[in-house]
């Protein structure tokens, strides 16, 4: 079934935090939008845009600074039902702090994106978003991860704090 409204207009998701973890959904303008934070500060309902991110009608960023630890953000959509072609899918456009043009700013960002962008629709299932501490590299511990999610018209944030290597936070978003 196609999500109603316009395209990037209404998703509506319902959202499982991990234990201890609150979601902020209500956005507090606070002027032009920052780049490498993973916050929508514009409120727009766009996250980190004008960065060289790629949103989607679906996005999920992490930022963690300059910290030398290695996050990693995990998204998996929900199984394809058999015998179903769905044209969306996700797709990752930065992978820090691996990537030369991380520059102490590190940042993950996955988004949903379509050939048909004007048609591009939600996934229909849950989507499991996984923040996972690879390797905290001498980090002090434990390392601030800021998590950001794109979808539709609005954007949600919270704070997740990684307490040792292997340390994961995960968020489901049924849609
Ligand atoms: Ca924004
Ligand atoms: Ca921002």
């Amino acid at each position: 079934m196609p999500a109603e409204g316009p395209a990037g207009g209404e998703v509506t998701a319902l959202i499982e935090t991990p234990p201890g973890v609150a979601l902020v959904a209500a956005c507090v303008p606070s002027g032009a939008e920052l780049c490498f934070n993973a916050i929508d500060d514009n409120c727009n309902g766009v996250i980190d845009e004008g960065c060289g991110l790629t949103t989607g009608i679906v996005q999920f960023t992490i930022a963690w600074g300059d910290s030398k630890a290695d996050v990693n953000l995990d998204v998996r959509p929900p199984p394809r039902m058999p015998g179903t072609q769905d044209s969306s899918d996700f797709h990752r456009d930065k992978d820090c702090p691996r990537d030369p043009s991380c520059y102490g700013q590190n940042e993950e960002n996955v988004f949903l994106s379509s050939p048909d962008p004007v048609r591009a629709e939600p996934p229909h299932g849950r989507v499991t978003v996984t923040l996972d501490l690879g390797d905290p590299k001498d980090a002090p511990l434990p390392v601030h991860v800021r998590f950001g999610a794109r979808i539709g018209s609005k954007s949600y944030g919270a704070d997740v704090l990684l307490n040792k290597r292997g340390d994961k936070k995960v968020f489901i978003f049924t849609m």
